[in-house]
């Protein structure tokens, strides 16, 4: 696989791809970064931003996790103290699913974020963005009803981050795409590069289909997960037979969180996926791809019910080592 390849498999978009294709000509010794805000677990929806890093880190990219305490206590997570314990469970949680250990940074966003040219740098950011702006950029990151003037400078800590951790590429969920598209518009203003964005696809809640899989709301599976959690939240899955379901009756986008499961996590990672299905529905089915899958279930030549088996099957597997591991700490602890 070539570089580029590797580095945009499984994305949604790179801004812009003329940058991004600088960077694969020479990723040796470049920095990428995706943070997040300290949560609960890791879950599915982590481990996408999660296995691009790994893919990062194959090509040659140095890999920083910024664990965003600062943000979460910005956008209403709770008091220091408690995001500080979450960030320490995940940080673990990432280690346990694959990240390697001596290759990535885990950086405090508090470790930097309170010194005086950084307070500085962003306050000159605050002169030159709108309220507005700042809200729009926050509009699908924002926890609460309205926006308070905190979740306005959230989006201007963000942006400097990018300057502050010497990134090259900055990675992130889709929901992250208004944040970094002001984060270009405004470092120029302030003599730094607008930097190149990859930005990873959003899985649905599981349940619904609506919106993304968050860790406090909706049904997201995790490291922590039993087998039987697993089965027991894939078969309650939302999943019509299509890919494209229509809106639920409030008029909401819907995905189909089984197919999207299958696409950015399964099929990148095994050659062939096998349905296994008794002899009298015709047998297991055998696919070397997402799309005959997905065409299969559209058809009826693949039921449902047999989809989220196997999907059950797999995700079990893939989470599997993490959880060992997770477990292994806290017996040795
Ligand atoms: N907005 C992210 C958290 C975050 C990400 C980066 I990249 C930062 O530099 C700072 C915060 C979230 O929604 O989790």
């Amino acid at each position: 696989m070539d570089v580029y390849e590797r580095i945009t498999r499984n994305a949604t978009e790179v801004v812009t791809e003329a940058e991004g294709r600088e960077l694969a000509e020479d990723p040796e010794g470049k920095r990428a970064y995706v943070g997040y805000e300290p949560s609960g677990v890791l879950h599915i929806g982590h481990m996408l931003t999660a296995t691009k890093l790994m893919d990062l880190q194959e090509a040659g990219f140095e890999v920083t996790v910024l664990l965003a305490d600062v943000h979460a206590y910005l956008n209403d997570k709770g008091t220091f103290e408690e995001i500080r314990e979450t960030a320490e469970r995940m940080k673990a949680q990432f280690l346990a699913y694959g990240l390697d250990e001596e290759r990535t940074e885990f950086v405090y966003g508090s470790e930097f974020q309170f010194d005086r040219e950084y307070v500085l740098d962003l306050h000159a950011l605050e002169l030159e963005t709108t309220l507005s702006r700042a809200e729009r950029a926050m509009a699908e990151i924002k926890s609460g009803d309205s926006v308070t003037v905190s979740q306005a400078v959230y989006p201007l800590m963000q942006a400097l981050d990018i300057v502050y951790l010497d990134v090259d590429l900055a990675i992130g969920g889709m929901e992250q795409r208004k944040v970094h598209m002001l984060a270009r518009d405004v470092l120029p203003k302030i003599g730094e590069d607008a930097p190149t964005c990859l930005h990873t696809p959003l899985i649905a809640d599981l349940d619904t289909g609506v919106g993304k899989m968050s860790a406090s709301e909706g049904v997201s599976i995790s490291m922590e997960d039993s087998t039987a959690d697993i089965e027991g939240k894939v078969n309650g899955a939302f999943c019509p037979p299509t890919r494209d379901p229509e809106p639920d009756d409030a008029g909401r986008e819907r995905e189909n969180p089984v197919l999207q499961i299958f696409e950015y996590h399964v099929f990148p990672r095994y050659d062939t996926v096998v349905v296994e299905r008794p002899d009298e529905y015709g047998g297991d089915l055998t696919y070397g791809d997402y799309e005959s899958l997905a065409a299969d279930l559209e058809s009826g030549e693949l039921h449902p019910a047999d989809a989220k088996g196997a999907l059950a099957t797999y995700l079990d597997e893939l989470i599997a080592p993490g959880r060992a591991k997770l477990r292994d700490a806290a017996s040795d602890a």
